[in-house]
């Protein structure tokens, strides 16, 4: 099956199969008057002027600006139950940390990730996950974290390799079993670590349902010392690291991130130089989530500073039901420049390429090149700073996934 999408008045992409960083965060190859020719979803052939040749299928964008299928490289996908309960305290001041240690937070939906059925969530997911393709993105993280016992991460890793076969988006699971202390181990620290590192993660990396284990490394959830140790025995089972570090409290994740070679450091709001240094020397990814901090009322992480030192920057929304329940790619990319000071260009290699390097797929999509999937958003807009600049709006007109409309147009 070859598709040609043609009349692409401005196509713009990162080039290459690696995360852009430093001066290089920023470099996109932007093409005018061009055409991109895939077959079976893979991307043949991009060139410029007419294309001459028989193709089974046309898509004519009418001009419009194409870029790469957006990658949302840090969401907890899969839950029950939403935490709007919690917004009146939150208005109280109280801050998110006390209503986790008080028994609510995560807590509060683990219960309800318990309690729902496999099938209610993965009907909770296709839905969060039509929206997202709706606002252009095409591949997307998925963390575990909301059962904190065997059964329950593990029917939530298997909700995430269901949605994989049953809708467009692609899929890379994340075993987030240290996403807090269980309520049945809050007297037994060392216990619950040992039933993750003993029980859990080997059944995890056995069965093949994630490719990254992580940690929510915080003042009162984990310690830096504890997120080591769970994240080199994920790694002794093939599971790469991710961490959740520096996002409220610098106990000290970042500094675990570079030492252990984790693929990426996520939030990182109060990041300090060390912090920096640190992930610079071990090549991670600082994977930065600017509607956690609009919607926590905090900080923003030190974004331009992670650029100037050699850190690849990826931007994702960081979807959840506590502090960010919002799947808009497209609104974290207006936050990117307005609150990190992040140019266009340096955005959309954050939320393509660099968010591919993040998930382990930079060499399948993140970029519209010869060999690579075929995932393509066409935009209403003609030019890349528009994308930014409409804060709130869905400028998504159509969204490709390998080589076929799956939103907009005719599907
Ligand atoms: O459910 O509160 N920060 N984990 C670490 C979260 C936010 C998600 C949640
Ligand atoms: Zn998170």
């Amino acid at each position: 099956m070859k598709t040609l999408v043609k009349n692409i008045g401005t196509l713009v992409t990162p080039l290459g199969n690696t995360a852009r960083k430093g001066i290089h965060q920023g470099e996109t190859e932007t093409i005018h008057d061009a055409w991109i020719l895939s077959e079976d979803g893979i991307i043949k052939e991009i060139g410029t002027g007419e294309f001459s040749g028989v193709v089974d299928e046309v898509i004519d964008v009418e001009g419009k600006l194409v870029t790469p299928g957006l990658v949302d490289s840090h969401t907890h996908l899969i839950f029950g139950g939403w935490r709007n309960n919690e917004m009146e305290q939150k208005l109280k001041g109280v801050s998110y940390l006390d209503i986790l240690a008080s028994g609510g937070g995560i807590h509060s939906t683990v219960k309800a990730t318990r309690e729902a059925s496999f099938e209610e969530l993965v009907e909770r997911g296709k839905a969060a996950l039509d929206e997202m393709l709706g606002y252009g993105t095409t591949s997307c993280e998925a963390k575990s974290g909301y059962g904190l016992d065997s059964e329950t991460e593990i029917k939530q890793l298997e909700v995430i390799r269901k949605l994989n076969e049953i809708q467009p988006v692609d899929l890379v699971a994340t075993f987030l079993g240290a996403h807090a202390l269980p309520k049945e181990y809050a007297d037994n620290r060392e216990g619950y670590i040992d039933l993750l590192c003993n029980e859990i993660i080997p059944k995890v990396a056995e069965e093949k349902l994630a490719e990254f284990c992580d940690v929510f490394c915080e003042e009162g959830v984990f310690t830096a010392e504890e997120s080591r140790r769970i994240l080199l025995k994920g790694q002794e089972y093939g599971l790469k690291s991710k961490i959740h570090a520096d996002e409220i409290y610098p106990i000290g994740g970042s500094v675990v991130a570079g030492d252990i070679g984790a693929v990426s450091a996520e939030h990182l709001i109060v990041c300090n130089d060390e912090g920096i240094e640190a992930l610079s020397g071990g090549n991670t990814i600082a994977c930065l989530l600017p509607a956690t901090s609009h919607y926590l009322n905090a900080g923003y992480a030190p974004a331009r500073k992670m650029i100037e030192n050699n850190v690849a920057v990826a931007l994702a929304t960081d979807y959840n039901p506590g502090t960010c329940p919002c799947l808009n790619l497209q609104l974290v990319m207006t936050l990117g420049c307005l609150k990190y000071r992040m140019t266009p260009e340096e955005v959309l290699n954050a939320v393509t390429i660099n968010g591919a390097a993040a998930i382990g797929r930079a060499d399948v999509v993140g970029s519209l090149e010869e060999g690579k999937q075929a995932d393509m958003v066409i935009w209403n807009a003609r030019e890349l700073s528009y994308i930014c600049y409409r804060m709130g709006s869905n400028l998504a007109d159509k969204v490709i996934k390998k080589g076929k409309i799956v939103k907009g147009g005719r599907q």
